[in-house]
């Protein structure tokens, strides 16, 4: 594994700017290991229950911490502590049950107040927007982080393809409904299927991605596979996986954890050590893999990036 480069480059924090990290990632792979990717993908039996083993060094995962010189999470418990309540709400139990999921073929619809509504397949999405390794920190609202070296692309990218209107200023993204895969799906606490949203200046901010893969390796089932979002300033929730269908609205849309307890998940779900859970302290977490507990970071350490997405704003009020 090689170094991290986001490490090799001691700039003072006040001079990052997003242009500075993003040249200090890599494109995810170069032609062959994108057609590889592209091909495990596409595939017929491609089965990414299959990855139950840790990749190997030739992976080639470019990184092996965040910028902040975090380690990665590894992989084994990237796999195997989940939360994904389409099939069970035991986070060491979600592995197993992905195993049969089939997250393919797989289409993905984009449409509401845009000009130009599509259909992408996965295959579509891989062929036009370029795949690239991101390590992002994902924290969870129950208490623990990780560390993950993400594939995917800007969300932002998709979103231009689509020309969203001018009237346009929220995304609603719904999860796959699929009682026979999904056996978490048949528990009526919940109303399914699974949704999130973001204010479309949030979709466009250039930390917001849709993920296919993560470790050098196409998305595993339990991780949201074909594709996720991952939005790393906000709480792991907002990170909705197994994504079919994007809706571009001028209402804040309704999502899931939001309309069952909505004193316990605000819409906006940005980290923040400063406003507790009714039911506990945000102010630390426990990074799997680790002893103790670390200070929680504002915006989950990307303050530079998107506080100026919420000037002004009443962060205890918008939770
Ligand atoms: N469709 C769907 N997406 C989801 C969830 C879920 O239950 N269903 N759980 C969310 C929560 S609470 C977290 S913390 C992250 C966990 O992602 P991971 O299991 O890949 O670490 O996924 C999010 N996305
Ligand atoms: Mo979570």
């Amino acid at each position: 594994m090689k170094r991290s480069l986001y490490r090799s480059v001691p700039i003072p924090s006040s001079e990052i700017t997003p242009e500075h990290v993003y040249t200090n990632r890599r494109l995810f792979m170069k032609a062959a290991g994108t057609a590889g990717l592209g091909m495990l993908l596409t595939a017929c039996g491609v089965q990414p229950h299959d990855l139950t083993e840790t990749p190997s060094a030739d992976q080639e995962i470019d990184a092996t911490t965040d910028e902040l010189g975090d380690l990665l999470t590894s992989y084994t418990d990237v796999i195997t502590y989940n939360n994904f309540y389409e099939f069970t709400t035991n986070k060491t139990g979600v592995s197993s049950l992905a195993k049969s999921f089939v997250p393919s073929p797989w289409i993905i619809e984009i449409g509401g107040l845009v000009s130009n509504p599509k259909a992408y397949s996965i295959e579509d999405l891989m062929k036009k927007f370029a795949q690239e390794e991101r390590v992002y920190r994902l924290r969870c609202v129950e208490g623990w982080s990780m560390v993950i070296p993400w594939i995917g692309f800007e969300l932002g990218l998709l979103l231009d393809d689509v020309e969203p209107l001018g009237s346009a200023r929220y995304a609603a993204f719904t999860t796959l409904l699929d009682s026979k895969q999904m056996p978490g799906q048949g528990n009526p606490l919940y109303p399914w299927p699974y949704t999130e949203g973001l204010r479309l200046d949030e979709a466009q901010h250039p930390l917001t991605i849709l993920a296919t893969g993560l470790y050098g390796q196409p998305m595993p089932a339990q991780n949201g596979a074909p594709i996720r979002l991952v939005v790393p300033w906000k709480y792991g929730f907002k990170s909705i996986k197994s994504i079919v269908k994007i809706e571009l609205t001028d209402r804040q849309p309704a999502t899931l954890w939001n309309t069952i307890a909505p004193n316990e998940y605000g819409f906006y779900a940005n980290v923040n050590p400063e406003v507790d859970h009714p039911r506990w302290s945000q102010a630390t977490d426990r990074r799997i893999g680790e002893r103790g507990r670390r200070e929680t970071l504002m915006f989950n350490g990307y303050a530079e990036e998107v506080a100026g997405l919420y000037a002004g704003m009443d962060l205890k009020a918008n939770y």
